[in-house]
Order: C-alpha cells, then structure tokens, then sequence
C-alpha cells in the first residue's frame, strides 16, 4: 500500500490535512470540510424507491431473525448468527453501496458493507464510545457511513457526536473495550449534540468521534444501515490485548476484510495468519486520561468550521 499521510502530527493531536476529506465526486464540497473540522456529515438521501425496497427487506430479516431467537437476543446483528450477519451484509452491499459509491470517488476511497443496526424499545441508551479502530489513524481514515430506515430523532434513539472529537489520539482501539466510562462518561455528556437524521439520509462520521445513540422511547424498533469508506487500498488492523503475552501492550494484526467477515475473527490472533505490531497500552485510566485533556482542543477545532480555515 501507497502510504496516504492523511494525519499530520500537530502538537500532540492528529490534525486533518486540508485535502484530506476531498473524497467526493459529487455532491457539495462543504461535505469535505465538515467531515474534516466537525467529523461528521450528511451526504444525501437514498432515492425513496430504493429505501421503501431496502426497508421492506430488511424488516423481513427482523422479522425472521426474531422468530428464531424468540428471547429477543436481536440486538446488534453484528452479534448475530453467522448466516444472519451474511445475509445483513449482502443487503446492506446491494440496497446502500450503490449510493454510496455514486457519490465517493472510489479512486480516492473504498466502501464496504458492514450490516443492520437494531435498536428495540426501551433499550437503555450504547453508553458513548469511539468505534473500533480497522486503520492505522495516522496515516489512512475510516469513516462509518449510517442510514437510518426510519426517521430518527431523540425519541427513537438517533446518534449523538461530540464535533470535532474525531482528532484524539486514541488510535489503537480495540471492539469492546470502552474507556468512555464513569468520571469520563459523565463530563462528556455536555459536548454531546444529537443529530437528526431522516430516514434514507446518509450520515458518515469518523470512527474515531466520540459518539453513541440514546434509548428508544417509541414501542418499535429503530432500524439502520451501515457501511465503511476507507482510504484506498487501506492496510486494514484488528486491535487486541492480551495479558498472555503481555500487560502492557496492545496487539495491532495487519489483516483484509475477509478476516473481518469469518464466522469468529478473534480465531486469527493465535492462529499465526496474520502479522502483528505491538504497540504500549496506556490502559483504561490512560485512555481516559488523554481523552479528557484536549477536550478543549476537539471544540476549537469543531469551531473552526464556522471560522474558516486561516
Ligand atoms: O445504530 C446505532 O445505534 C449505533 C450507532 C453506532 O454507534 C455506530 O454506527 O457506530
Ligand atoms: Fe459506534
């Protein structure tokens, strides 16, 4: 892979360079400047034929889905069956993709499907969290690109960002661990802002924004797309510790997208299939840490989206 300096080491925070959002091959060119300085966009509507399409297929899945794990285990189909999670995947690869790729510059970028999103009533809100790092942050992005099927507002449980977040140096992050916890959790909570989202909209937001979605209030599910745009040709990580082999250090595979598609992706850290780079781990507390000290750089970054870029 062609090294893409995207990030460019700026006291001690990843700051955007000015071309590095111009991913677009249509569209407006504001896109690329809030993605670059608030981390997060709307890129248009799926055209209504196509989102009618994809949510009556989708709530089929649900419906089907459900009636095999009766308990309400349907969550998350990331969680899901193995043949649930494919079939998600090849939907979300025919009905979301096509748009997607319309409007990227696929010379600039790639786009994968990832699958459904699920949020039932009542669940208690995803406490705020930054996504899994796949990329090496300091030199490639990933941005997840999330269409809700339904219209999606504080009552149904829509996305919340704190702008400019996605700049932290938080870069070895791996699925399920959380340092957005506790002291941290609750100062975040102010920088929050939801952003409403209408059905068939596409949002896309840096993996690396501080972010989440609240509880849905309403008696019906709240139902979502998802797919990855990441630099071309990206080397793709998997993030990893294990007190096994050490205490201190955090594990980052170099692995492709089929890794990520297997049944149990975790089965290749101790397989030997794909290379590793080890990196020092500055643990919960650490990660927490760091976080909260630029707290008042993420904001004066977001606001340089209003102020222009002198
Ligand atoms: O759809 C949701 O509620 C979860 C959204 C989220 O955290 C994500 O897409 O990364
Ligand atoms: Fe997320």
């Amino acid at each position: 892979m062609e090294a893409q300096q995207t990030y460019m080491e700026d006291t001690d925070l990843y700051v955007l360079q000015p071309d590095s959002m111009d991913i677009f091959q249509k569209g407006d060119p504001d896109w690329s400047r809030q993605l670059k300085y608030l981390g997060y966009t709307k890129i248009g509507k799926l055209p209504q034929e196509v989102l009618e399409e994809l949510k009556e297929k989708s709530e089929t899945l649900v419906k089907e889905t459900k009636k095999r794990y009766p308990k309400g285990e349907l969550f998350n189909l990331i969680n899901c069956d193995y043949d649930v999670k494919m079939a998600s995947n090849e939907m979300v690869d025919n009905y979301f993709n096509p748009f997607l790729k319309d409007i990227i510059d696929t010379n600039k970028a790639d786009v994968y499907a990832v699958s459904h999103l699920v949020k039932p009533f009542g669940l208690k809100s995803d406490i705020w969290h930054q996504d899994s790092a796949i990329v090496d942050e300091r030199v490639a992005f990933s941005l997840n690109a999330w269409t809700p099927l339904v219209n999606s507002t504080k009552l149904n449980g829509c996305l919340w960002v704190f702008p400019g977040s996605h700049i932290n140096t938080n870069l070895n992050r791996q699925f399920g661990y959380n340092p957005v916890e506790k002291d941290l959790l609750k100062s975040l909570q102010k920088y929050m802002i939801p952003v409403y989202v209408e059905a068939g909209e596409v949002l896309l937001f840096h993996r690396s924004i501080i972010h989440g979605s609240s509880r849905n209030w309403l008696p019906y599910s709240r139902l979502a797309v998802e797919s990855v745009v990441v630099s071309k040709d990206v080397q793709f990580y998997n993030f990893h510790r294990e007190e096994a082999w050490s205490k201190d250090k955090v594990y980052g595979f170099q692995v492709d997208m089929e890794h990520f598609m297997k049944p149990d992706p975790k089965e290749d850290f101790y397989k030997g299939t794909y290379p590793k780079i080890e990196f020092d781990d500055p643990g919960f507390e650490g990660i927490a840490e760091n976080l909260l000290s630029h707290v008042a750089e993420y904001q004066a970054y977001a606001k340089k989206y209003y102020d222009g870029d002198a």
